[in-house]
This record gives structure tokens, C-alpha cells and sequence, in this order.
């Protein structure tokens, strides 16, 4: 098919597009209902959910992506599954730990003690917060596995920076913001001596410890300062979750925990294992610390370094009066500050009682020193009686809490039952339970741990799908079960199955705070979030060489890679620096190298680079590995690896093809005819209010631009075309065809979407 025939197919498909789109079904939606055998509670839950094309969700959801290190972003209602966002694990999409700028982020995680840790085992992300409230501009995820947190920027969903923590051997309990995100929370979880160094089991209780960790956040530059960071040494009891303390209970900190019986197992030793002597007592201890407190007393010299790191021991914390110990019933899980900042509530997964902590009871006891005794560590313990609000049965197994829009109403997840409890934290009483399937742990409200909740919608992480899915083996996915929480009765809606990894907890924000790029300020290194010093513009492009190293400055734009032949020597080393200039939305390119560890993803703007060692003489092909163009096939270049000895032929091989007059006016003539249906499109979108529409505004910059390259294409072909050199004349006037057809590709994609957006015809201009 020639060129311009093809340009009328796709004009031709467009139009034949939107009449496809407009046909109805012949079926009502009853003849539906009965051949799919739906209830009509079942067409309300589809109602309630269903995004038509082109609807936005109301709320977003991040969601840990347990053992594959990841993050999940999926939409609220219609759970569907947006992004995965590379943490702790290379991923190729997104150019995650392939292109040279990510690997130095997941770098600062994964070199530990000599081992390259290429997993995570994410647990609980957190979004920021202004005031309590979620502002969506960060969100923090930590690795219960390696200890780290990363930091990931929501303007481009991508991650920016990881620390490692210096001090524990594992944790659980993070990532949790305090109200003004100055801090984030990262408590251990299974005791180890601090620092990492080796100490029998046999000294469990004098070198063993757990602790907490108080990572600073700078929010003007966005990364956690190491250096100004601290912890709080414990005693070797399992930390488990913490919360911050919001509004009346701001600066504090509340941390559960189980196993303060300080067991150690050995089965091979003859003895019962963890979990017989780990929950032998009745009670556990919540941890109750003042951070502000401690931080002052950080700052004024009182903390021991271990590891470059501040830790403050347990006896200043102790005499400082910054740490208490309340009992907890028994393997407790969680624990939740309600949106107030009035009431701590947490669970007893073998115990079938939550119990509200009130913050101003133990702030009395406190105060009149009132404690019932002390730990074996001297740490003051107050009495349940003395700090509990109220203590409520809601089924068995429950662990964790999230909070609703109205007040005093709380969702309990209960694990045994496979239930989400419903209740008045205020009144101690149940007030709904629902079914879920199952086994769930987390269970999250939308915006259900800050200090304004939304309401609306739960989701159940359920630990089990066992048959609610096809099979698929024996590994299933999990289920996440939508719930709707605007009534009284809570109604389950949605089953959605999440295939990677085991997701603990998740948080969700109303998309609308979100403010998120489209496309990166020119020449962005995305990692630093800085001007990349390898930017180069259209023109600009350049290879250097020195002994032993090639470096590519290099640009990517529909259709074509800027250089498209690179040649190196057997063992160089080689750098591909390169900068998409595209300005339009949804614009990416890749590149990969044949048979190299590298793909990139340069979305519009960003610079990215790969550096690979040319270790094998031969030809390899590069790419781009995003469909992003009809003539993205031939978006192509080669690497030529020359071997060490090589000596050039000097034989000059022919040309594929040599074009003469007659092919360069066939082709000038075949662009003139491209450009009056160009203008046809131009005329109808002019003619119309476009500048309504911001999204044709746009589409409208990018096919301008794209005719301003067809144009000096053309000045190119009609200067060679008058030296006779009509080989290159038309060459050059098939690239000005090139930039036609994409100029024509956005025109008609602008042109279908004010068809469909009911644009309107304006007064002709002048
Ligand atoms: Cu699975 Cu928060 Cu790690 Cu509970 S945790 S269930
Ligand atoms: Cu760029 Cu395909």
C-alpha cells in the first residue's frame, strides 16, 4: 500500500471508529441479567463500580506489593490496576534499574555488607500529610526484609531515594507520617544487638534489642536526612506497627508489640517453637514515646552513635520520661490513632477484644507518675485500667482499624471470622459485620488513617482468595474485595485480584490532590530531579571518544534515534546519554541494546542514560521498545563493535536503492496531496472551540510542531532537488512526509475528540 494511501485508511478508521462507538446492544438489560444469571443486588454493585471510557476514579489506591518490592497504584471504584511502581526491585518498563540514573537509587538499597538485595518484602506505604491531612506529594514504603524505606515523588510516581537502616536486622511497622510528614516511623521487628554484630541467643535479654526508628524528613528537598535522624533503643519484645498521634496527642507515638515473653525457640534444640512461647502471656506492651521530646534531647547531645547513627539508650529515655509501657491483650496487631487524635485503638489477634486507648488518661497517668510497676528494662508500665477508654468484643481475630467520615464509626479487620466489623469506638458496640473472602489482615477506608477521613469505600486485603478466582495453580493471587461504607449496611462490591506479591496494607487519596507532571522540564534527570548535565537539544547531538570510552549525546524523537550509528572497539566502555524531546503527553520512547542489560523509558523530557561494555565484537542493533509512532518499527540504529585487529576493506558496498527526478516528483507530489487533507483537519478544528478543550490545545502544539520539522525537511529536498541530486532530494522528502504523517496522526486523534466532546462551530476569524 503506498504512503497516502495509507494516511486515507487511517482516516478512513477513524470515522469508522466512531460509528462502531455509537451502535447499541440488542439485548436489554434484563436479557443480560438472566443470561449471566445477575441478581439485581449484583447490577447495583456493577453500577456502583463501572468506569465508563474516558471516566476518572474518585480515589486512588497505593498498595504495598509485599515480596515483589513493589508499589500497586489502582483506581477507586472501578479497581483498575494503574501502575507498578519499582521500589526495591529492578523493573524493566519503567527503565527501573536499567538505565544508569535508577540503578544509583536502587543502589542505595540494595548493596548490603556485600550482597546485592534485588527483593523487597514491602509492607506499609504512607502518603503524606499537611496538617494530618494527605496532600499527595510523597509516599513512603518500607521493607520489612532489608530494613529500608524508600521515598517515592507523586509527580512522576517515581522512586527517589531508599536508606537503609543502620541499626536493625529486620522491621515491620513502617512507613507511618507524622501529621506534618517531618518525621517517618520505622519501628524493628525482631530483635537482634544493635548494629548488626553477633551475640549468642543465650545473651538474648542483655544484647539483644528492638528499637524504633525516626527517620527526618526534609519536605523542601524531599528526602529523609540521614544525619539527622534518630532511634529510641527497646527492650528485645517484637515491635510490631506504630502510629503518630495527631491533633491532642501530636508528638507522640504509639508502637504494639508481641512476644515480650522474649522466647527464643529451637525446635532442633528439643524445645516448643516461637509461636507456643511467644504467646504465652495474657498481655503485651504498647509502646507509648514522646518523639518531639526525643528529638530535643538528640539534638542536645544525648544519643550514642551506633553506626554513624543517633541512638538514645533506654535508660535516658527512661529518666527522661519520654517512655512508657502499657499491657495489651494478647498478641496484639496494630495499632490506630483515631482521625482526632483522642483514641488509640489495638487488637489482640487471640484475644476477641480492640481496645480503645484514651490519650488523655494516659497522659494523667503520666503526669501523677501513676504506673503499676515497672518492666525488667525500668520502663514505667500504667495499667490497662488506667488508659483504657473502652474495650469492645467484635469477633475473633482482629487486627487492624481504620476509621470512618462520621464520627466514632471504626472498621475492625477479623481474621479468623473472615469478617470486617463495623462498631462505635466511642460506645464500645458493634454496628454491622460483613463477610469477606478471605482470611483478611489490612483493611483500608479511603483517607481511613488521617485526620479527615472521606468515607465511601473499604477495601478488604484478604490474605486468602482460595475459589474466588479461575485457577491458576497453587500460588493464587490475592483479593482485594471493594466495600461500599455509605450506608449503614455495608455492601460488598468488587473482587479485584492482585498477582504480585502479598500486599499488606495500602493507602488512598482523592485523586484530585494529586498534581502530577505530564512531562518532564527539557533534559530531566527524573532520579535527582535536576537538569541532567547529559542533556542535548535537537542538533546538539555529538559522540566523543577516548581511549577505551564512547559517549553518546544522543536525542529520541517519532520517529528516529539521534545518533543511528555508533561505533565502538571490542572492550569499550559505552554510554548512551539521551533526552526525548517530545513535548506531547503519553509520548515515551525506549531504547535497548541487542543483547545487553539495558532497556530505557525517556518519557517526554527526560534525560536517561545506560553505560554497557562492548566486550564482544560484533553488530547490534538498537531500538525503541515503545510502540510510540507508525514508523516506530524503524525507530532503529546500530552499535558496531569492532574487533581489536580490525582493519577496514576499503570496498565500498552499494545503496539498497537509488532514486532518480521522476521518484522525487512522484513523492513532492504525493506530500502536496497529504497537505491539502492536513489542511482539511486544520480547517474543521480551527473552525470549532478547540481552545476549550486543553486537551486538543495541547495535541494542537505538538502536530504544529511536528509540521515546523516537515517544513525545514522540505527546504532540505527542494535545496538538494536544485543542486540534481535527487537521491537525497528524495530522501529528504520522505522524511518530510514522515513528519506529515504525524502532524496528521495527532490532527485527526484532535479532530475525533472534539467530534465526541460535542465541540461547538465558533464565528470564523478576522
Ligand atoms: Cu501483614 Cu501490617 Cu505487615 Cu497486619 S501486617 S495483616
Ligand atoms: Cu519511539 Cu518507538
Amino acid at each position: 500500500m503506498t504512503k497516502t494511501r495509507k494516511l486515507a485508511t487511517l482516516l478512513a478508521t477513524v470515522s469508522f471508529g466512531a460509528l462502531v462507538a455509537g451502535s447499541a446492544s440488542a439485548e436489554s438489560l434484563q436479557d443480560v441479567m438472566k443470561r449471566r444469571g445477575l441478581t439485581d443486588n449484583d447490577v447495583m454493585a456493577a453500577a456502583k463500580t463501572y468506569n465508563p471510557t474516558g471516566k476518572l476514579d474518585e480515589f486512588m489506591v497505593f498498595s504495598s506489593g509485599g515480596q515483589s518490592g513493589q508499589v500497586i497504584v489502582y483506581g477507586v471504584p472501578s479497581m483498575r490496576i494503574l501502575k507498578y511502581i519499582g521500589v526495591f526491585t529492578p523493573e524493566p518498563w519503567q527503565g527501573y534499574g536499567f538505565d544508569d540514573e535508577s540503578k544509583a537509587v536502587l543502589k542505595q538499597g540494595s548493596e548490603v555488607q556485600g550482597r546485592t538485595i534485588l527483593w523487597g518484602d514491602t509492607h506499609h506505604p504512607a502518603l503524606s500529610e499537611t496538617n494530618g491531612e494527605s496532600d499527595g506529594q510523597w509516599l513512603f514504603i518500607n521493607d520489612k526484609n532489608t530494613p529500608r524505606i524508600a521515598v517515592i515523588d507523586l509527580r512522576d510516581f517515581e522512586t527517589k531515594q531508599i536508606v537503609q537502616n543502620p541499626i536493625l536486622q529486620s522491621e515491620h511497622g513502617g512507613a507511618f507520617v507524622s501529621p506534618n510528614t517531618d518525621y517517618i516511623v520505622e519501628p524493628a521487628q525482631y530483635a537482634a544487638p544493635l548494629g548488626g554484630e553477633f551475640a549468642p541467643l543465650e545473651q538474648f535479654n542483655e544484647k539483644y534489642r528492638g528499637a524504633v526508628t525516626f527517620w527526618k524528613f526534609n519536605r523542601e528537598h524531599g528526602r529523609i536526612e540521614p544525619e539527622n535522624s534518630f532511634s529510641l533503643e527497646l527492650p528485645p519484645y517484637s515491635q510490631d506497627l506504630a502510629d503518630f498521634g495527631k491533633g491532642p496527642s501530636d508528638g507522640w507515638a504509639f508502637v504494639n508489640s508481641f512476644c515480650t515473653e522474649r522466647y527464643v525457640g529451637g525446635i532442633e534444640r528439643g524445645r516448643p517453637p516461637f509461636e507456643a512461647g511467644c504467646s504465652a502471656k495474657d498481655s503485651d506492651f504498647l509502646h507509648v514515646i514522646n518523639w518531639k521530646k526525643a528529638a530535643e534531647l538528640v539534638k542536645a547531645g544525648k544519643a550514642k552513635k551506633i553506626n554513624g547513627h543517633n541512638v538514645l539508650p533506654m535508660d535516658v529515655s527512661v529518666a527522661e520520661g519520654i517512655l512508657v509501657l502499657i499491657p495489651e491483650p494478647k498478641s496484639p496487631h496494630g495499632a490506630d490513632v483515631t482521625p482526632d487524635g483522642k483514641f488509640i485503638t489495638v487488637s489482640g489477634k487471640l484475644d476477641s477484644h480492640t481496645t480503645v486507648y484514651s490519650h488523655e488518661k494516659i497522659q494523667a497517668a503520666i503526669a501523677a507518675k501513676k504506673f503499676s510497676g515497672k518492666d525488667e528494662y525500668g520502663i514505667p508500665i500504667i495499667s490497662l485500667d488506667d488508659a483504657a477508654h473502652k474495650q469492645a468484643a467484635l469477633g475473633l481475630g482482629p487486627l487492624h482499624t481504620q476509621y470512618d467520615s462520621k464520627p466514632c464509626v471504626a472498621y475492625t479487620s477479623l481474621y479468623v471470622d473472615s469478617m470486617v466489623a463495623k462498631w462505635d469506638y466511642c460506645e464500645g458496640k458493634v454496628l454491622d459485620k460483613v463477610s469477606v473472602h478471605y482470611n483478611i489482615g489490612h483493611l483500608m477506608a479511603m483517607e481511613g488513617d488521617t485526620s479527615k477521613p472521606k468515607g465511601k469505600y473499604l477495601i478488604a486485603l484478604n490474605k486468602l482468595a482460595i475459589d474466588r478466582f479461575a485457577q491458576v495453580g497453587p500460588l493464587h493471587p490475592q483479593n482485594h474485595q471493594l466495600i461500599d461504607i455509605s450506608g449503614d449496611k455495608m455492601q460488598l462490591l468488587y473482587d479485584m485480584p492482585l498477582p504480585l506479591g502479598e500486599p499488606h496494607y495500602a493507602v488512598s487519596i482523592e485523586t484530585g490532590k494529586l498534581k502530577t507532571n505530564v512531562r518532564y522540564p527539557f533534559g530531566t534527570d527524573s532520579r535527582t530531579e535536576k537538569k541532567s548535565p547529559f542533556a542535548v537539544r535537537p542538533g546538539q547531538e555529538r559522540i566523543e571518544k577516548k581511549p577505551g570510552k564512547v559517549e553518546v549525546f544522543g536525542t529520541l524523537i517519532r520517529s528516529h534515534i539521534t545518533p543511528e550509528i555508533v561505533e565502538a572497539n571490542e572492550g569499550d566502555e559505552i554510554t548512551f546519554h539521551l533526552t526525548n524531546l517530545e513535548r506531547a503527553q503519553d509520548e515515551t520512547h525506549g531504547f535497548a541494546v541487542s543483547k545487553h542489560n539495558v532497556n530505557l523509558s525517556v518519557e517526554p523530557g527526560k534525560t536517561a542514560s545506560a553505560t554497557i561494555k562492548a566486550n564482544k565484537a560484533g553488530v547490534y542493533p538498537y531500538y525503541c521498545t515503545e510502540f510510540c509512532s507508525a514508523l516506530h518499527l524503524e525507530m532503529e540504529g546500530y552499535l558496531l563493535v569492532q574487533p581489536a585487529n580490525y582493519k577496514a576493506t576499503g570496498v565500498k558496498g552499494k545503496e539498497g536503492q537509488v532514486y532518480g527526478q521522476k521518484e522525487y516528483d512522484a513523492r513532492v507530489k504525493a506530500n502536496t496531496d497529504t497537505q491539502a487533507v492536513i489542511n482539511s483537519v486544520v480547517g474543521y478544528i480551527t473552525s470549532v472551540n478547540f481552545k476549550d478543550f486543553p486537551a486538543v490545545v495541547a495535541m494542537v502544539e505538538d502536530a504544529t510542531e511536528q509540521l515546523g520539522y516537515a517544513e525545514q525537511n522540505k527546504k532540505k529536498s527542494e535545496e538538494f532537488a536544485a543542486k540534481g541530486d535527487y537521491n537525497a532530494a528524495f530522501l529528504w522528502a520522505e522524511q518530510w512526509f514522515q513528519y506529515q504523517v504525524k502532524a496528521a496522526d495527532i490532527g485527526l486523534r484532535a479532530k475525533t475528540f472534539l467530534e465526541q466532546n460535542g465541540a461547538k462551530k465558533v464565528e470564523a476569524a478576522k
